[in-house]
């Protein structure tokens, strides 16, 4: 099944390689070069020459969208949110007014006696580990562990079109002066052997939802290098992106960091979406 985990212009390329008589040492050198390992490589295509067909043509796949024809949408909830900004690829849009002062407090106040020094998932095993691209502490909280927890994912679902079920607990970061989160992406890379057991559980993580639940002073936005953009925190405005493409296949340019906070404390709270229920 490790085709399935390939994005899927590198599952058409694999079926088009071997339709066409490649070997197989030349079709693995290309694909090490392109940053796979050798295991998925190999696995991916192996299902190919077993005939497992996955893509005979590039099919439009369901993942979160946002009805940006609209400047601000009510949410099922009849909160009221303002579209700032949007762009079509990599898929992102900017919301002001996801959370009321209220609520980013409260989410503060929640998250404050359980913060923990965060960890980032170690590619190769799939596990957690500290790491000093990461200076925040974090916490995460069950799917509606709170009432109020419960009220803003619902909000967020209808938001972003995607059910509830398919989304991860929310994860609350707090950085101080110098802390950031150096570039990454959110999905699971199928180059990586840690990926698989992630993406067996409820699938690719085809969403990211970070609500920004204070303002901050100066630095400590979110910027996608990639694309050259950054938006600045503003407390109860979030930023939405899509980490797959319309195809289902992962989106390189949805790289991302927190930027390092110059002046202030900055908290967040990240919603992460995925393919099947979670
Ligand atoms: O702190 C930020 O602005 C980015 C957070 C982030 O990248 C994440 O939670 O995945």
């Amino acid at each position: 099944m490790s085709l399935k985990l390939l994005p899927k212009e590198w599952q058409i390329w694999l079926h088009d390689n071997v339709a066409k008589g490649c070997s197989d040492n030349s079709i693995l050198t290309l694909m090490l070069k392109n940053g796979f390992k050798l295991p998925i490589a190999t696995k991916a295509l192996e299902d190919v020459r077993l005939g497992e067909v996955v893509v005979a043509s590039r099919t439009e796949q369901a993942r979160p969208s946002v009805a940006i024809e609209r400047n601000s949408i009510v949410c099922e909830d009849g909160h009221e949110v303002r579209v700032l900004t949007h762009m079509k690829a990599p898929y992102t849009v900017y919301f002001e007014h996801v959370l009321t002062d209220a609520e980013c407090d409260e989410m503060v106040a929640l998250s404050d006696s359980q913060l923990k020094d965060s960890t980032v998932v170690d590619m190769a095993l799939g596990t957690s580990v500290a790491h000093a691209h990461r200076t925040s502490t974090g916490c995460s909280f069950k799917r509606a562990e709170w009432p109020l927890v419960d009220r803003i994912e619902q909000r967020l679902a209808s938001l972003v079109n995607w059910p509830v079920a398919q989304g991860e607990g929310l994860q609350i970061l707090r950085y101080e002066q110098g802390g950031e989160y150096r570039a990454h992406h959110d999905y699971f890379d199928p180059a990586y052997s840690g990926s698989q057991k992630h993406v067996e559980q409820a699938g690719q993580r085809v969403g990211t939802v970070i609500m920004y639940l204070s303002d901050v002073d100066e630095g400590g936005g979110t910027s996608m290098p990639n694309i050259g953009f950054e938006v600045r925190p503003r407390k109860g405005s979030a930023l939405f992106f899509c980490n797959v493409d319309e195809y289902g296949a992962i989106d390189p340019m949805t790289l991302h960091a927190g930027v390092p906070v110059v002046k202030g404390v900055k908290y967040i709270a990240t919603k992460w979406l995925r393919e099947r229920e979670f």
